[in-house]
């Protein structure tokens, strides 16, 4: 094939318009939003019109997945974010599902929590946060009452884990409820799953640390629970192998990861959602995340910093079934048409990432009338 030909189907955005098995989903199309974190719910944690208006006008992606939700009082880690614990967010979540559905899209609701990352002023009884290990990890929390340094978090004693295996089952069950029609397990970006996996954040001598099986086993447990609740087919879980984020750890990357892989793999859930490389910018460890998905061997959604060409590229050459997009798809509620047309993008303000009113949250534009029939 001439070399111009080649570029011209590289750059062919019909791949990612065909429709994808994903679980007991059939997508779209391949162009996924990623759980972004907002704060915009409220101290009670209960979605309101505000969130429902945002993820309607971002029905059009294959699939959403929401930001993270705290899966119960002791999971929040930051202030705003929502819950699946209370009546009032189930409800509050309904409607968002409802809105989703009515505008023809599909909606898996992400579940965390966030261990050592959250601070006293975040906990009930302003008790310490929960980790695998009593680490304090370098940084920050985000509080109501501003930026404060981290906190040395209680180690969960054993008899404490079955809790929170209860408190992800629970979750599954109000998202059915709530109308969603999957979730995804968050188990990266060192949040509490990813603290277990990790040996930097694990010390654990019980049967929830040492061994990669061992650090695993806390996730696996999460995974059997909620697949008991939703099936499998409607459940994903995300992991960050090489992140660095919230100063997380490992000392053997590839192994580990290979390995969960592995041992996700007899699970058949709908998808592992990856964040290749790290968030932070930094150059760390190289990690083969072909190998990862080859181990998993289900549907793979690869994530962190794609754009349009790399998700044709990846999708085109079979190293992903589906790539989501965070900042572009919160810039661009039309972010699918946008890359069928191969249109301008609007910019991301970081700005009005967290938190806030409907300002860098709902007001981004859609393609206009003209610039449609232009293109
Ligand atoms: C809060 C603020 C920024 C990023 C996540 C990585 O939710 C995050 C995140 C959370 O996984």
């Amino acid at each position: 094939m001439p070399k111009d030909q080649i570029e011209t189907s590289r750059s062919d955005a019909a791949v990612l318009f065909r429709p994808g098995r994903l679980g007991d989903l059939t997508l779209p199309n391949r162009v996924i939003m990623a759980p972004l974190t907002r704060n915009r719910a409220g101290r009670d944690g209960v979605p309101g019109p505000l969130n429902v208006a945002y993820y309607r006008q971002r029905a059009s992606a294959g699939l959403i997945i929401t930001e993270a939700t705290d899966i119960s009082p002791q999971a929040r880690g930051y202030p705003d974010t929502p819950g699946i614990h209370s009546q009032a967010q189930v409800e509050g979540w309904r409607r968002v599902t409802e809105a989703v559905h009515a505008a023809g899209g599909r909606i898996f609701l992400q579940i965390w929590h966030t261990g050592r990352i959250s601070h006293p002023s975040l906990q009930p009884g302003e008790a310490l946060p929960v980790a695998p290990s009593a680490l304090r990890p370098a940084g920050e929390a985000v509080t109501y009452e501003g930026l404060q340094p981290f906190v040395t978090p209680r180690a969960l004693e054993t008899d404490e884990i079955p809790g929170i295996v209860a408190a992800f089952r629970k979750a599954a069950v109000n998202a059915e409820a709530a109308g969603f029609d999957g979730v995804e397990i968050h188990a990266a970006n060192g949040y509490l799953l990813d603290q277990f996996l990790r040996d930097g954040s694990n010390h654990r001598d019980d049967a929830y640390g040492g061994s990669v099986e061992k650090r695993a086993r806390l996730l696996l447990e999460v995974a059997g629970a909620v697949t008991e609740v939703l099936g499998a087919g409607r459940v994903g879980i995300r992991l960050s192998p090489l992140n660095s984020f919230n100063d997380i750890r490992d000392s053997d990357p590839q192994g580990s990861f290979l390995k969960l892989a592995a041992l996700l793999a007899p699970l058949g859930l709908a998808y592992l959602h990856v964040v290749e490389g790290d968030m932070t910018g930094q150059e760390n460890a190289e990690l083969d995340h072909g190998r990862l998905r080859e181990a998993f061997a289900g549907p793979y959604i690869a994530n962190n910093g794609y754009d349009r060409a790399r998700a044709i590229e990846a999708i085109a050459g079979s190293q992903a079934e589906f790539v989501a997009f965070g900042a572009l798809f919160l810039a661009n509620p039309d972010l699918p048409e946008r890359f069928r047309r191969d249109a301008p993008l609007n910019t991301p303000i970081r700005e009005t990432f967290y938190g806030g009113d409907g300002r860098g949250y709902t007001d981004y534009p859609f393609l206009e009338e003209g610039a449609l029939s232009a293109a």
